[in-house]
Protein backbone atom coordinates (compact mmCIF):
# COMPACT_ATOMS: atom_id res chain seq x y z
CA UNK A 1 0.00 0.00 0.00
CA UNK A 2 1.30 3.41 -0.59
CA UNK A 3 -0.07 7.02 -0.85
CA UNK A 4 0.51 7.46 -4.62
CA UNK A 5 -2.11 9.74 -5.53
CA UNK A 6 -1.52 9.29 -9.75
CA UNK A 7 -4.60 7.47 -11.09
CA UNK A 8 -3.81 3.46 -10.29
CA UNK A 9 -2.15 1.18 -13.18
CA UNK A 10 -4.40 -1.49 -14.23
CA UNK A 11 -3.27 -4.22 -11.86
CA UNK A 12 -4.16 -1.57 -8.99
CA UNK A 13 -7.54 -0.03 -6.97
CA UNK A 14 -7.62 2.29 -4.59
CA UNK A 15 -9.78 4.01 -1.73
CA UNK A 16 -11.65 5.84 -4.43
CA UNK A 17 -12.79 2.40 -6.28
CA UNK A 18 -13.25 0.84 -3.26
CA UNK A 19 -15.44 2.33 -1.69
CA UNK A 20 -17.65 2.73 -4.80
CA UNK A 21 -17.13 -1.30 -5.61
CA UNK A 22 -18.15 -2.38 -1.82
CA UNK A 23 -21.61 0.15 -2.05
CA UNK A 24 -22.44 -1.96 -5.48
CA UNK A 25 -21.14 -5.38 -4.03
CA UNK A 26 -24.41 -4.45 -1.53
CA UNK A 27 -27.02 -3.36 -3.76
CA UNK A 28 -26.63 0.37 -2.27
CA UNK A 29 -26.80 2.05 -6.14
CA UNK A 30 -27.82 5.75 -5.48
CA UNK A 31 -25.81 8.30 -3.23
CA UNK A 32 -27.44 11.32 -2.08
CA UNK A 33 -24.65 13.92 -1.35
CA UNK A 34 -23.49 17.51 -2.03
CA UNK A 35 -19.18 17.62 -3.36
CA UNK A 36 -16.40 19.28 -2.40
CA UNK A 37 -12.94 18.48 -0.80
CA UNK A 38 -12.22 15.73 -0.30
CA UNK A 39 -14.69 13.70 -1.51
CA UNK A 40 -15.44 15.42 -4.77
CA UNK A 41 -13.76 12.71 -7.01
CA UNK A 42 -15.76 10.19 -5.30
CA UNK A 43 -18.63 11.60 -6.44
CA UNK A 44 -17.47 11.93 -10.13
CA UNK A 45 -16.09 8.27 -10.42
CA UNK A 46 -19.11 6.81 -8.60
CA UNK A 47 -21.17 8.48 -11.22
CA UNK A 48 -18.45 6.88 -14.05
CA UNK A 49 -18.70 3.44 -12.26
CA UNK A 50 -22.80 3.73 -13.00
CA UNK A 51 -23.70 4.65 -9.09
CA UNK A 52 -26.86 7.44 -9.50
CA UNK A 53 -25.31 10.30 -7.58
CA UNK A 54 -28.07 12.90 -6.81
CA UNK A 55 -26.31 16.12 -6.15
CA UNK A 56 -28.37 18.65 -3.41
CA UNK A 57 -28.02 22.26 -2.54
CA UNK A 58 -27.35 21.53 1.43
CA UNK A 59 -25.98 18.25 2.63
CA UNK A 60 -29.15 18.28 5.67
CA UNK A 61 -31.80 17.70 2.42
CA UNK A 62 -29.00 14.95 1.45
CA UNK A 63 -29.53 13.25 4.61
CA UNK A 64 -32.71 13.46 4.69
CA UNK A 65 -33.28 12.06 1.12
CA UNK A 66 -31.21 8.68 2.32
CA UNK A 67 -32.83 8.24 5.30
CA UNK A 68 -36.39 8.06 3.63
CA UNK A 69 -34.40 5.93 1.39
CA UNK A 70 -33.41 3.65 3.73
CA UNK A 71 -37.73 3.98 5.06
CA UNK A 72 -39.20 2.88 1.82
CA UNK A 73 -36.65 0.29 1.17
CA UNK A 74 -35.08 -1.37 4.26
CA UNK A 75 -31.45 -0.53 2.60
CA UNK A 76 -29.08 2.17 4.37
CA UNK A 77 -29.57 4.77 2.38
CA UNK A 78 -26.33 6.82 1.85
CA UNK A 79 -25.56 10.45 2.25
CA UNK A 80 -22.18 11.50 1.54
CA UNK A 81 -20.76 15.29 2.51
CA UNK A 82 -17.50 16.78 2.93
CA UNK A 83 -15.85 17.31 6.37
CA UNK A 84 -16.52 19.58 9.35
CA UNK A 85 -19.71 22.00 8.23
CA UNK A 86 -20.90 19.62 5.50
CA UNK A 87 -20.39 16.71 7.68
CA UNK A 88 -22.87 18.66 10.51
CA UNK A 89 -25.10 20.28 7.86
CA UNK A 90 -25.87 15.80 7.45
CA UNK A 91 -25.63 14.90 11.01
CA UNK A 92 -29.49 16.19 11.84
CA UNK A 93 -30.79 14.31 9.12
CA UNK A 94 -28.37 11.20 11.02
CA UNK A 95 -29.92 11.65 14.20
CA UNK A 96 -33.15 12.51 12.65
CA UNK A 97 -33.22 8.67 10.87
CA UNK A 98 -32.10 7.34 14.25
CA UNK A 99 -34.92 8.76 16.48
CA UNK A 100 -36.93 7.57 13.49
CA UNK A 101 -35.25 3.92 12.94
CA UNK A 102 -34.49 4.76 9.72
CA UNK A 103 -31.74 2.77 8.33
CA UNK A 104 -29.37 5.48 6.98
CA UNK A 105 -25.12 5.95 5.94
CA UNK A 106 -23.85 8.52 6.54
CA UNK A 107 -20.21 9.16 5.09
CA UNK A 108 -18.18 12.21 5.23
CA UNK A 109 -14.61 12.80 4.27
CA UNK A 110 -12.56 14.07 6.69
CA UNK A 111 -9.39 15.50 7.27
CA UNK A 112 -5.82 14.82 7.77
CA UNK A 113 -6.07 12.45 11.75
CA UNK A 114 -2.71 13.79 12.62
CA UNK A 115 -3.77 17.83 12.35
CA UNK A 116 -7.11 17.14 13.61
CA UNK A 117 -5.78 15.21 16.69
CA UNK A 118 -3.35 17.76 17.68
CA UNK A 119 -5.62 20.66 16.40
CA UNK A 120 -3.14 22.30 14.53
CA UNK A 121 -6.12 23.76 12.65
CA UNK A 122 -6.46 21.68 9.44
CA UNK A 123 -8.71 22.79 6.32
CA UNK A 124 -12.22 21.83 7.92
CA UNK A 125 -10.97 20.65 11.09
CA UNK A 126 -12.79 18.88 13.07
CA UNK A 127 -13.04 15.66 15.50
CA UNK A 128 -16.24 14.35 13.14
CA UNK A 129 -16.12 10.64 14.58
CA UNK A 130 -16.59 12.04 18.33
CA UNK A 131 -19.17 14.40 17.74
CA UNK A 132 -21.22 11.96 15.11
CA UNK A 133 -21.19 8.46 18.12
CA UNK A 134 -23.91 10.09 20.84
CA UNK A 135 -26.34 10.78 17.57
CA UNK A 136 -26.12 7.45 15.65
CA UNK A 137 -26.62 4.28 16.01
CA UNK A 138 -22.78 3.21 14.97
CA UNK A 139 -19.75 5.70 14.14
CA UNK A 140 -16.69 3.79 12.36
CA UNK A 141 -14.00 5.53 10.74
CA UNK A 142 -11.40 3.38 8.01
CA UNK A 143 -7.80 4.47 8.01
CA UNK A 144 -6.96 1.55 5.28
CA UNK A 145 -7.80 0.58 2.07
CA UNK A 146 -7.62 -2.47 2.56
CA UNK A 147 -10.00 -2.26 5.86
CA UNK A 148 -12.80 -0.39 3.50
CA UNK A 149 -14.77 -3.79 2.62
CA UNK A 150 -14.92 -4.22 7.05
CA UNK A 151 -16.02 -0.56 7.22
CA UNK A 152 -18.71 -0.79 4.76
CA UNK A 153 -20.03 -4.07 5.67
CA UNK A 154 -20.28 -3.16 9.43
CA UNK A 155 -22.20 0.08 8.49
CA UNK A 156 -24.52 -1.57 6.37
CA UNK A 157 -24.72 -4.18 9.45
CA UNK A 158 -25.61 -1.99 12.16
CA UNK A 159 -27.98 0.54 9.86
CA UNK A 160 -30.40 -2.02 9.42
CA UNK A 161 -30.14 -4.83 12.16
CA UNK A 162 -31.60 -4.75 15.13
CA UNK A 163 -33.78 -1.82 15.41
CA UNK A 164 -32.60 0.53 12.59
CA UNK A 165 -30.69 3.61 12.63
CA UNK A 166 -28.46 5.57 11.63
CA UNK A 167 -24.88 5.23 10.97
CA UNK A 168 -21.60 7.45 10.41
CA UNK A 169 -18.57 6.36 8.39
CA UNK A 170 -15.93 8.68 8.49
CA UNK A 171 -13.40 8.40 5.57
CA UNK A 172 -10.24 10.48 6.28
CA UNK A 173 -9.10 12.27 3.38
CA UNK A 174 -5.49 10.21 2.76
CA UNK A 175 -7.71 7.02 2.55
CA UNK A 176 -8.79 7.93 -1.12
CA UNK A 177 -5.49 8.02 -2.73
CA UNK A 178 -4.29 4.81 -1.29
CA UNK A 179 -4.03 2.45 -3.69
CA UNK A 180 -3.71 -1.48 -3.52
CA UNK A 181 -3.34 -4.50 -5.54
CA UNK A 182 -6.77 -5.30 -7.11
CA UNK A 183 -7.08 -8.40 -6.51
CA UNK A 184 -6.56 -8.35 -2.75
CA UNK A 185 -8.70 -5.08 -3.01
CA UNK A 186 -11.24 -7.28 -4.18
CA UNK A 187 -10.66 -10.22 -1.74
CA UNK A 188 -11.07 -7.46 0.95
CA UNK A 189 -14.63 -6.65 0.05
CA UNK A 190 -17.55 -8.11 1.84
CA UNK A 191 -21.19 -8.86 0.54
CA UNK A 192 -22.73 -8.71 3.81
CA UNK A 193 -25.48 -11.74 4.02
CA UNK A 194 -28.71 -11.98 5.62
CA UNK A 195 -28.07 -7.93 6.69
CA UNK A 196 -31.45 -7.89 8.95
CA UNK A 197 -31.64 -11.24 10.07
CA UNK A 198 -35.25 -12.44 11.02
CA UNK A 199 -36.02 -12.55 14.87
CA UNK A 200 -38.11 -15.11 15.98
CA UNK A 201 -40.25 -14.43 19.36
CA UNK A 202 -40.30 -17.10 21.72
CA UNK A 203 -43.17 -19.45 21.94
CA UNK A 204 -43.74 -18.24 25.92
CA UNK A 205 -43.99 -14.91 24.92
CA UNK A 206 -46.24 -15.27 21.84
CA UNK A 207 -48.54 -17.23 23.94
CA UNK A 208 -48.70 -14.83 26.68
CA UNK A 209 -49.69 -11.98 24.11
CA UNK A 210 -52.30 -14.89 22.86
CA UNK A 211 -53.77 -15.24 26.16
CA UNK A 212 -54.15 -11.67 26.84
CA UNK A 213 -55.93 -10.41 23.35
CA UNK A 214 -57.81 -13.46 23.76
CA UNK A 215 -58.93 -12.39 27.44
CA UNK A 216 -59.92 -8.80 25.91
CA UNK A 217 -63.36 -7.09 25.82
CA UNK A 218 -62.66 -4.26 24.14
CA UNK A 219 -58.92 -4.77 22.23
CA UNK A 220 -57.66 -2.39 19.76
CA UNK A 221 -54.66 -2.67 17.54
CA UNK A 222 -51.68 0.04 17.26
CA UNK A 223 -50.09 0.08 14.35
CA UNK A 224 -46.77 2.41 13.88
CA UNK A 225 -44.22 3.25 11.67
CA UNK A 226 -42.11 0.09 12.41
CA UNK A 227 -44.83 -1.99 11.07
CA UNK A 228 -44.88 -0.06 8.16
CA UNK A 229 -40.76 -0.44 7.66
CA UNK A 230 -41.30 -3.96 8.01
CA UNK A 231 -42.62 -5.20 4.94
CA UNK A 232 -45.30 -7.48 6.32
CA UNK A 233 -48.03 -6.07 4.62
CA UNK A 234 -50.13 -9.10 4.09
CA UNK A 235 -49.41 -10.80 7.52
CA UNK A 236 -50.41 -7.33 9.11
CA UNK A 237 -53.66 -7.09 6.98
CA UNK A 238 -54.78 -10.99 8.23
CA UNK A 239 -53.67 -10.34 11.90
CA UNK A 240 -56.31 -7.06 11.81
CA UNK A 241 -58.89 -9.16 9.14
CA UNK A 242 -58.87 -12.36 10.82
CA UNK A 243 -58.94 -10.88 14.57
CA UNK A 244 -61.62 -8.23 13.75
CA UNK A 245 -60.18 -5.99 15.71
CA UNK A 246 -60.22 -2.20 15.04
CA UNK A 247 -56.88 -0.60 14.41
CA UNK A 248 -55.51 2.42 14.35
CA UNK A 249 -52.63 3.45 12.37
CA UNK A 250 -50.11 6.01 13.23
CA UNK A 251 -48.86 8.72 11.10
CA UNK A 252 -46.65 7.09 8.73
CA UNK A 253 -48.64 3.92 9.13
CA UNK A 254 -51.39 5.27 7.38
CA UNK A 255 -52.07 2.81 4.03
CA UNK A 256 -50.90 -0.09 5.98
CA UNK A 257 -54.28 -0.94 5.38
CA UNK A 258 -56.59 1.54 3.18
CA UNK A 259 -57.60 4.29 5.78
CA UNK A 260 -61.38 2.94 4.48
CA UNK A 261 -61.17 0.19 6.05
CA UNK A 262 -64.05 -0.44 7.76
CA UNK A 263 -62.15 -2.12 10.77
CA UNK A 264 -59.74 1.71 10.88
CA UNK A 265 -60.90 3.49 14.35
CA UNK A 266 -58.93 6.35 13.07
CA UNK A 267 -61.90 8.71 13.02
CA UNK A 268 -62.80 7.45 16.35
CA UNK A 269 -59.67 7.99 18.34
CA UNK A 270 -60.56 9.73 21.00
CA UNK A 271 -62.73 7.29 21.88
CA UNK A 272 -61.35 3.71 21.64
CA UNK A 273 -58.05 4.73 23.53
CA UNK A 274 -59.54 5.31 26.50
CA UNK A 275 -61.99 2.45 26.02
CA UNK A 276 -59.98 -0.13 24.93
CA UNK A 277 -59.31 -2.30 27.64
CA UNK A 278 -56.01 -4.23 25.65
CA UNK A 279 -53.79 -2.95 23.58
CA UNK A 280 -50.82 -4.15 20.88
CA UNK A 281 -48.93 -2.45 19.94
CA UNK A 282 -46.74 -3.06 16.20
CA UNK A 283 -43.97 -0.85 15.50
CA UNK A 284 -44.95 2.26 17.67
CA UNK A 285 -43.70 3.15 20.85
CA UNK A 286 -45.70 5.35 23.44
CA UNK A 287 -43.90 8.01 23.43
CA UNK A 288 -45.46 12.12 22.98
CA UNK A 289 -46.95 11.31 20.07
CA UNK A 290 -49.01 8.50 22.15
CA UNK A 291 -49.34 10.81 25.53
CA UNK A 292 -46.70 8.36 26.95
CA UNK A 293 -49.44 5.87 27.22
CA UNK A 294 -51.29 7.52 30.30
CA UNK A 295 -52.74 10.60 30.88
CA UNK A 296 -56.43 12.20 29.61
CA UNK A 297 -56.09 10.55 26.10
CA UNK A 298 -56.09 6.76 27.60
CA UNK A 299 -58.76 7.89 30.42
CA UNK A 300 -56.59 8.73 33.77
CA UNK A 301 -57.68 11.47 35.95
CA UNK A 302 -54.45 13.62 35.16
CA UNK A 303 -51.18 13.81 33.00
CA UNK A 304 -49.26 10.79 35.31
CA UNK A 305 -52.30 8.34 35.87
CA UNK A 306 -52.64 5.39 33.86
CA UNK A 307 -55.86 4.81 32.45
CA UNK A 308 -55.83 0.76 33.00
CA UNK A 309 -55.23 -1.08 29.54
CA UNK A 310 -53.26 -3.70 29.22
CA UNK A 311 -50.33 -3.74 26.69
CA UNK A 312 -48.86 -6.48 23.97
CA UNK A 313 -45.95 -4.59 22.16
CA UNK A 314 -44.27 -6.20 19.31
CA UNK A 315 -40.89 -4.17 18.95
CA UNK A 316 -37.89 -5.49 17.74
CA UNK A 317 -36.17 -3.87 20.79
CA UNK A 318 -35.61 -6.03 23.64
CA UNK A 319 -35.55 -2.58 26.01
CA UNK A 320 -38.33 -0.57 24.13
CA UNK A 321 -41.19 -2.15 26.97
CA UNK A 322 -41.86 -0.20 29.77
CA UNK A 323 -40.89 2.55 28.64
CA UNK A 324 -43.31 4.69 29.71
CA UNK A 325 -46.02 2.15 31.32
CA UNK A 326 -46.03 -1.35 31.73
CA UNK A 327 -45.94 -3.85 28.96
CA UNK A 328 -47.47 -6.60 30.05
CA UNK A 329 -46.81 -9.44 27.01
CA UNK A 330 -43.68 -8.10 25.14
CA UNK A 331 -43.12 -9.69 22.26
CA UNK A 332 -39.76 -9.02 21.06
CA UNK A 333 -38.89 -10.17 17.61
CA UNK A 334 -38.99 -8.76 13.75
CA UNK A 335 -42.68 -7.72 12.92
CA UNK A 336 -43.44 -10.37 10.05
CA UNK A 337 -42.31 -13.24 12.47
CA UNK A 338 -43.97 -11.55 15.32
CA UNK A 339 -47.24 -11.66 13.83
CA UNK A 340 -47.08 -14.68 11.64
CA UNK A 341 -46.65 -16.20 14.95
CA UNK A 342 -49.62 -14.58 16.08
CA UNK A 343 -51.83 -15.30 13.60
CA UNK A 344 -50.96 -19.13 13.79
CA UNK A 345 -51.72 -19.02 17.25
CA UNK A 346 -55.33 -17.68 16.51
CA UNK A 347 -56.36 -20.71 15.24
CA UNK A 348 -60.00 -20.85 13.74
CA UNK A 349 -61.73 -21.18 17.33
CA UNK A 350 -61.57 -17.36 17.09
CA UNK A 351 -64.55 -15.13 18.43
CA UNK A 352 -64.45 -11.72 16.81
CA UNK A 353 -64.73 -8.78 19.43
CA UNK A 354 -68.09 -7.79 20.68
CA UNK A 355 -70.72 -6.35 18.64
CA UNK A 356 -71.37 -4.01 21.53
CA UNK A 357 -67.65 -3.01 21.00
CA UNK A 358 -67.56 -2.52 17.68
CA UNK A 359 -70.99 -0.39 17.57
CA UNK A 360 -69.85 1.58 19.74
CA UNK A 361 -66.51 2.89 17.19
CA UNK A 362 -68.76 2.63 14.70
CA UNK A 363 -71.33 4.72 16.29
CA UNK A 364 -68.48 7.86 16.86
CA UNK A 365 -66.48 6.98 13.72
CA UNK A 366 -70.11 7.80 11.73
CA UNK A 367 -70.76 10.74 13.05
CA UNK A 368 -67.46 12.11 12.87
CA UNK A 369 -66.91 11.36 9.25
CA UNK A 370 -70.32 12.79 8.64
CA UNK A 371 -68.92 15.92 10.49
CA UNK A 372 -65.52 16.39 8.36
CA UNK A 373 -67.85 15.47 5.09
CA UNK A 374 -69.40 18.82 5.89
CA UNK A 375 -66.98 20.76 6.35
CA UNK A 376 -64.90 19.36 3.55
CA UNK A 377 -68.18 20.10 1.35
CA UNK A 378 -67.73 24.08 2.22
CA UNK A 379 -66.21 26.42 -0.02
CA UNK A 380 -65.43 29.28 1.74
CA UNK A 381 -63.16 32.42 0.23
CA UNK A 382 -60.62 32.79 0.79
CA UNK A 383 -59.63 28.62 0.55
CA UNK A 384 -58.70 27.44 3.60
CA UNK A 385 -57.11 24.20 4.63
CA UNK A 386 -59.87 22.13 4.59
CA UNK A 387 -61.41 23.05 1.03
CA UNK A 388 -57.79 22.84 -0.42
CA UNK A 389 -57.21 19.61 1.36
CA UNK A 390 -60.36 18.33 0.37
CA UNK A 391 -58.85 18.31 -3.24
CA UNK A 392 -55.78 16.37 -2.24
CA UNK A 393 -57.68 13.87 -0.34
CA UNK A 394 -59.30 13.50 -4.08
CA UNK A 395 -56.06 13.10 -5.95
CA UNK A 396 -54.91 10.88 -3.99
CA UNK A 397 -57.76 8.92 -3.74
CA UNK A 398 -57.96 8.85 -7.62
CA UNK A 399 -53.58 8.07 -7.71
CA UNK A 400 -53.08 5.74 -4.73
CA UNK A 401 -49.66 5.10 -5.81
CA UNK A 402 -48.41 8.62 -5.53
CA UNK A 403 -46.04 8.82 -2.72
CA UNK A 404 -47.34 11.99 0.02
CA UNK A 405 -44.71 14.33 1.94
CA UNK A 406 -46.34 16.07 4.15
CA UNK A 407 -44.78 18.24 6.98
CA UNK A 408 -45.78 22.23 8.56
CA UNK A 409 -48.12 22.57 11.77
CA UNK A 410 -51.85 23.15 10.34
CA UNK A 411 -50.82 21.83 7.02
CA UNK A 412 -49.12 18.67 8.41
CA UNK A 413 -52.15 17.84 11.13
CA UNK A 414 -54.81 18.97 8.54
CA UNK A 415 -53.54 16.43 5.61
CA UNK A 416 -53.30 13.66 8.29
CA UNK A 417 -56.60 13.58 9.34
CA UNK A 418 -58.34 14.84 5.87
CA UNK A 419 -56.19 12.72 3.54
CA UNK A 420 -56.80 8.87 3.42
CA UNK A 421 -54.02 6.52 2.63
CA UNK A 422 -54.58 3.70 0.70
CA UNK A 423 -51.22 1.61 0.32
CA UNK A 424 -48.54 1.03 2.91
CA UNK A 425 -45.69 3.57 2.59
CA UNK A 426 -47.07 5.80 0.82
CA UNK A 427 -46.71 9.21 3.56
CA UNK A 428 -43.63 10.36 4.53
CA UNK A 429 -43.28 12.94 7.08
CA UNK A 430 -42.31 14.46 10.09
CA UNK A 431 -41.93 11.90 12.13
CA UNK A 432 -40.88 11.19 15.65
CA UNK A 433 -39.78 15.04 16.05
CA UNK A 434 -42.18 16.93 14.60
CA UNK A 435 -38.78 18.12 12.67
CA UNK A 436 -39.47 20.85 10.02
CA UNK A 437 -37.10 20.55 6.93
CA UNK A 438 -37.75 16.97 5.47
CA UNK A 439 -39.73 18.23 2.54
CA UNK A 440 -38.12 18.58 -0.50
CA UNK A 441 -35.40 15.97 0.37
CA UNK A 442 -37.91 13.21 1.07
CA UNK A 443 -39.50 14.31 -2.25
CA UNK A 444 -36.26 13.71 -4.07
CA UNK A 445 -35.83 10.27 -2.77
CA UNK A 446 -39.78 9.27 -2.65
CA UNK A 447 -39.67 10.25 -6.84
CA UNK A 448 -35.90 8.69 -7.32
CA UNK A 449 -36.38 5.25 -4.85
CA UNK A 450 -40.20 4.65 -6.10
CA UNK A 451 -40.38 6.38 -9.82
CA UNK A 452 -44.34 7.15 -8.57
CA UNK A 453 -45.34 10.80 -8.50
CA UNK A 454 -44.62 12.42 -5.16
CA UNK A 455 -46.85 15.04 -3.49
CA UNK A 456 -45.59 17.63 -1.27
CA UNK A 457 -47.78 19.52 1.22
CA UNK A 458 -45.70 22.22 2.47
CA UNK A 459 -46.55 24.53 5.37
CA UNK A 460 -44.79 27.70 3.83
CA UNK A 461 -42.67 27.89 7.11
CA UNK A 462 -41.72 23.97 6.81
CA UNK A 463 -40.96 24.82 3.02
CA UNK A 464 -38.53 27.35 3.43
CA UNK A 465 -36.75 24.97 5.36
CA UNK A 466 -35.49 23.05 1.65
CA UNK A 467 -37.22 25.17 -0.65
CA UNK A 468 -34.11 25.46 -2.53
CA UNK A 469 -33.90 21.50 -3.70
CA UNK A 470 -36.36 22.87 -5.96
CA UNK A 471 -33.84 23.39 -8.41
CA UNK A 472 -32.24 19.84 -7.68
CA UNK A 473 -36.12 18.25 -8.36
CA UNK A 474 -35.90 20.14 -11.97
CA UNK A 475 -32.62 19.49 -12.63
CA UNK A 476 -33.24 15.81 -12.18
CA UNK A 477 -36.74 15.94 -13.84
CA UNK A 478 -38.31 14.61 -11.03
CA UNK A 479 -42.26 14.16 -11.08
CA UNK A 480 -42.73 16.22 -8.13
CA UNK A 481 -45.48 18.52 -7.15
CA UNK A 482 -44.94 20.75 -4.05
CA UNK A 483 -48.45 22.19 -2.81
CA UNK A 484 -47.21 25.27 -0.20
CA UNK A 485 -50.07 25.70 1.85
CA UNK A 486 -49.25 29.22 2.14
CA UNK A 487 -51.05 31.21 5.34
CA UNK A 488 -48.87 34.24 4.99
CA UNK A 489 -46.73 32.32 8.21
CA UNK A 490 -45.87 29.33 10.75
CA UNK A 491 -49.15 28.70 12.26
CA UNK A 492 -50.73 31.76 11.00
CA UNK A 493 -50.22 34.84 9.69
CA UNK A 494 -52.27 36.81 11.84
CA UNK A 495 -49.45 37.85 14.55
CA UNK A 496 -48.67 41.44 15.39
CA UNK A 497 -46.15 43.22 16.87
CA UNK A 498 -47.60 45.00 19.62
CA UNK A 499 -44.29 47.57 19.77
CA UNK A 500 -44.86 47.89 15.82
CA UNK A 501 -41.57 48.12 13.66
CA UNK A 502 -40.84 44.78 12.96
CA UNK A 503 -43.31 42.25 12.00
CA UNK A 504 -43.98 39.42 14.16
CA UNK A 505 -41.40 36.60 14.58
CA UNK A 506 -44.32 33.60 12.92
CA UNK A 507 -44.87 36.22 9.75
CA UNK A 508 -43.78 36.46 6.57
CA UNK A 509 -44.13 38.33 3.61
CA UNK A 510 -47.76 39.01 2.73
CA UNK A 511 -49.05 37.47 -0.35
CA UNK A 512 -45.76 35.97 -1.28
CA UNK A 513 -45.45 34.02 -4.70
CA UNK A 514 -43.72 30.52 -4.06
CA UNK A 515 -44.80 29.35 -7.25
CA UNK A 516 -42.49 31.76 -8.61
CA UNK A 517 -39.70 29.87 -6.97
CA UNK A 518 -40.19 26.60 -9.08
CA UNK A 519 -40.38 28.60 -12.43
CA UNK A 520 -36.67 30.17 -12.31
CA UNK A 521 -35.61 26.73 -12.64
CA UNK A 522 -37.65 26.28 -15.65
CA UNK A 523 -40.26 24.02 -13.51
CA UNK A 524 -44.43 24.71 -13.48
CA UNK A 525 -45.44 27.11 -10.92
CA UNK A 526 -48.83 27.81 -10.37
CA UNK A 527 -51.04 30.46 -7.99
CA UNK A 528 -53.97 28.79 -7.05
CA UNK A 529 -56.61 30.83 -5.12
CA UNK A 530 -59.46 28.30 -5.37
CA UNK A 531 -59.59 24.88 -4.88
CA UNK A 532 -60.80 24.42 -8.63
CA UNK A 533 -57.48 25.98 -9.63
CA UNK A 534 -55.69 23.53 -7.27
CA UNK A 535 -57.15 20.74 -8.47
CA UNK A 536 -56.80 21.76 -12.13
CA UNK A 537 -52.89 22.27 -11.28
CA UNK A 538 -52.91 19.13 -9.18
CA UNK A 539 -54.20 16.89 -12.26
CA UNK A 540 -51.97 18.49 -14.50
CA UNK A 541 -48.54 17.86 -12.53
CA UNK A 542 -49.44 14.28 -12.11
CA UNK A 543 -50.13 14.13 -15.48
CA UNK A 544 -47.19 15.67 -16.72
CA UNK A 545 -45.00 14.27 -14.57
CA UNK A 546 -43.13 18.07 -14.37
CA UNK A 547 -41.66 19.32 -11.60
CA UNK A 548 -44.55 21.69 -10.15
CA UNK A 549 -44.77 24.12 -7.03
CA UNK A 550 -48.25 25.19 -6.59
CA UNK A 551 -48.92 28.44 -3.99
CA UNK A 552 -51.70 27.49 -3.00
CA UNK A 553 -53.43 30.72 -0.85
CA UNK A 554 -55.00 29.69 2.05
CA UNK A 555 -57.16 32.08 4.78
CA UNK A 556 -54.01 33.63 7.02
CA UNK A 557 -56.56 33.31 10.03
CA UNK A 558 -57.30 29.56 9.32
CA UNK A 559 -54.61 28.12 11.44
CA UNK A 560 -54.11 27.20 15.36
CA UNK A 561 -51.10 27.50 17.01
CA UNK A 562 -48.88 24.71 17.02
CA UNK A 563 -51.53 22.77 14.78
CA UNK A 564 -52.77 19.72 17.21
CA UNK A 565 -50.29 20.20 19.60
CA UNK A 566 -51.20 23.55 21.15
CA UNK A 567 -50.85 21.61 25.07
CA UNK A 568 -47.22 21.29 24.73
CA UNK A 569 -46.62 25.12 24.12
CA UNK A 570 -45.13 26.37 27.81
CA UNK A 571 -47.50 29.00 28.04
CA UNK A 572 -50.89 26.83 26.82
CA UNK A 573 -53.75 28.19 28.06
CA UNK A 574 -52.38 30.87 30.38
CA UNK A 575 -53.00 33.64 27.95
P1 LIG B 1 -44.67 5.66 15.34
O1 LIG B 1 -44.00 7.02 15.40
O2 LIG B 1 -45.33 5.39 14.06
O3 LIG B 1 -45.52 5.43 16.54
P2 LIG B 1 -42.18 4.66 16.30
O4 LIG B 1 -41.09 5.22 15.48
O5 LIG B 1 -42.44 5.31 17.61
O6 LIG B 1 -43.51 4.58 15.43
O7 LIG B 1 -41.91 3.14 16.59
C1 LIG B 1 -41.33 2.30 15.65
C2 LIG B 1 -40.88 1.06 16.41
O8 LIG B 1 -40.78 -0.01 15.49
C3 LIG B 1 -39.53 1.20 17.09
O9 LIG B 1 -39.63 0.97 18.46
C4 LIG B 1 -38.66 0.15 16.38
O10 LIG B 1 -37.79 -0.51 17.27
C5 LIG B 1 -39.69 -0.81 15.84
N1 LIG B 1 -39.27 -1.52 14.64
C6 LIG B 1 -38.75 -1.00 13.51
N2 LIG B 1 -38.56 -1.96 12.60
C7 LIG B 1 -38.99 -3.11 13.15
C8 LIG B 1 -39.07 -4.46 12.71
N3 LIG B 1 -38.68 -4.82 11.48
N4 LIG B 1 -39.55 -5.37 13.56
C9 LIG B 1 -39.94 -5.02 14.81
N5 LIG B 1 -39.90 -3.77 15.28
C10 LIG B 1 -39.43 -2.83 14.46
N1 LIG C 1 -37.47 23.99 13.65
C1 LIG C 1 -37.46 22.65 13.40
C2 LIG C 1 -36.22 22.03 12.82
N2 LIG C 1 -38.50 21.89 13.63
C3 LIG C 1 -39.61 22.43 14.18
N3 LIG C 1 -40.63 21.60 14.42
C4 LIG C 1 -39.70 23.81 14.46
C5 LIG C 1 -38.58 24.56 14.17
C6 LIG C 1 -40.92 24.49 15.06
N4 LIG C 1 -42.04 24.44 14.13
C7 LIG C 1 -43.03 23.50 14.23
O1 LIG C 1 -43.11 22.61 15.08
S1 LIG C 1 -44.16 23.68 12.97
C8 LIG C 1 -43.33 25.00 12.31
C9 LIG C 1 -42.20 25.30 13.06
C10 LIG C 1 -41.29 26.40 12.71
C11 LIG C 1 -43.83 25.66 11.06
C12 LIG C 1 -45.31 25.85 11.03
O2 LIG C 1 -45.66 26.75 10.01
P1 LIG C 1 -46.06 26.22 8.58
O3 LIG C 1 -47.41 25.44 8.87
O4 LIG C 1 -46.27 27.40 7.73
O5 LIG C 1 -45.08 25.24 8.09
P2 LIG C 1 -48.86 26.06 9.19
O6 LIG C 1 -49.74 25.37 8.21
O7 LIG C 1 -48.82 27.54 8.95
O8 LIG C 1 -49.23 25.73 10.58
MG1 LIG D 1 -47.96 28.52 7.40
Amino acid sequence: MSNDTQTPAAASTDGFHLVIDALKLNGINTIYGLPGIPITDLTRKAQAEGLRVISFRHEQNAGNAAAIAGFITQKPGVCLTVSAPGFLNGLTALANATTNCFPMILISGSSEREIVDLQQGDYEEMDQLAIAKPLCKAAFRVLHADDIGVGIARAIRSAVSGRPGGVYLDLPAKLFSQSMDAAAGKASLIKVVDAAPRQLPAPDSVQRALDLIKGAKRPLILLGKGAAYAQADADIRALVEKTGIPYLPMSMAKGLLPDTHEQSAAAARSYVLPAADVVVLIGARLNWLLSHGKGKTWGGKDAKTWGGQKFVQIDISPTEADSNVAIDAPLVGDIGSCVSALLAGIGSGWTKPSAEWLGAIAERKNKNLAKMAETLAKDPAPMNFHSALNVVRDIIKANPDAMLVNEGANALDFTRSIVDMYKPRKRLDVGTWGIMGIGMGFAVAAAVETGHPVIAIEGDSAFGFSGMEVETICRYNLPVCVVIMNNNGVYKGTDVNPRGGDVAPTVFVKGARYDMLMQAFGGVGVNAATPAELRRAMEEAIKSRKPTLINAVIDETAGTESGRITSLNPTAGKK
